[in-house]
């Protein structure tokens, strides 16, 4: 059985928008006979896809799985770039793994890579992102921004507002930026963001945008270490969220506000980023490799540099740290 026919069949019958297809119709567009059709149908109900057979009618289908399949994230897909082509992964060791690895072999601007649970998840500094199978959102951007390194950083930024208006648009919850990677519900992390750069002397050849995204799990799917810290969408909601919506409400959000970013710059996503910050005007500790800040958060720089004033009256740099409110 060849999966990728079936998948087509899938996505023909998808498009068809709920009116059912004749075996013989689909046997001639897709030049093979009607017992074929039949074991295609009957290879997507194993998949989890319920199809309704209506006789003299045809099929069709009545609902999809619970997966990120590239079939299911497509259908609806209202980007011109990111998610064009998306690479899906039942399992794997970590999504920014195989987007280097196909960044490297010259895969597109805006190819996607998503998979169903993580084995070596990460974070920033090598840290253990936790990442429970089909509860969450595990996922890599490939970009290829034509932008010196410097403009790197504020990717991280703008995606962050990109993935809180998919959440805004998607539930009916309000999410809140910890500078510079988390975003937060009541203040507990919901989503984490990690970017990381291939280049070389003439520049960015990829960022690669990682993000993880806790949908649907129950206190009890997070490992125990972060049980504490963590939270999804669903203990917030109180419902069930639809990963496939949100998947494409990010897509289409991240492609918006980095066009945005590339071609007008940082200034009005700064202000939009700002507006969604808990972090701007409130006292905080900002840990970094070798020492520790305390003061105010005043703002970002337009370098996406986080502004800190302590004590003394010194306004400081902070380009990289791990962020606690002290208030
Ligand atoms: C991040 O790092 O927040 C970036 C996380 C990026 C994960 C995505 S998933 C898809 C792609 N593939 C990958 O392998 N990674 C990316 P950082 O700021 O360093 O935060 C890491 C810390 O967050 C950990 O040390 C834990 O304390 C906490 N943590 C781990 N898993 C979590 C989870 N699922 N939800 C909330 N917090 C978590």
């Amino acid at each position: 059985m060849n999966i990728t026919v079936t998948y087509k069949i899938a996505k023909r019958m998808l498009e068809s928008t709920g009116e059912a297809l004749s075996g013989q119709q689909l046997a001639d567009e897709f030049g093979i006979s009607r017992t074929a059709i039949w074991k295609h149908m009957k290879e997507l109900e194993e998949k989890g896809y319920e199809i309704e057979s209506v006789k003299k009618k045809g099929y069709r289908i009545v609902s999809i799985p619970d997966t990120l399949e590239p079939i299911t994230i497509q259908i609806g897909l209202k980007t011109k770039r990111i998610g064009q082509r998306i690479e899906y992964v039942e399992s794997c060791t970590s999504t920014q793994i195989i987007a280097h690895q196909l960044a490297q072999e010259n895969a597109p601007d805006g190819t996607v890579v998503l998979t169903e649970t993580q084995t070596a998840g990460r974070g920033r500094m090598a840290r253990k992102w936790d990442s429970a199978a089909h509860k969450g959102v595990w996922m890599s951007i490939i970009l290829r921004p034509n932008v010196p390194p410097q403009k790197a950083p504020q990717f991280t930024l703008v995606t962050a507002v990109a993935i809180v208006r998919a959440i805004e648009e998607v539930t009916a919850l309000q999410p809140k930026i910890k500078w510079p990677n988390d975003i937060l519900l009541n203040g507990k992390k919901c989503t984490g963001i990690l970017t990381e750069l291939q280049s070389d002397a003439d520049g960015i050849q990829a960022l690669i945008v990682g993000i993880g995204l806790n949908v649907n799990q129950d206190k009890e799917d997070f490992d125990l270490e972060v049980q504490g810290i963590a939270t999804s969408l669903k203990m917030i909601s109180g419902q069930t969220v639809n990963r496939q919506e949100l998947v494409r409400a990010v897509l289409f959000y991240t492609e918006l506000y980095t066009q945005m970013y590339i071609d007008e710059g940082f200034g009005m996503l700064k202000i939009l980023w700002e507006s969604y910050s808990t972090t701007i005007g409130q006292p905080v500790r900002a840990r970094m490799t070798n020492h520790t800040l305390e003061g105010i958060a005043e703002g970002i720089s337009d370098d996406g540099v986080l502004q800190l004033r302590t004590l003394d009256g010194k306004l400081h740099g902070i380009y990289s740290a791990d962020i606690e409110m002290t208030n």
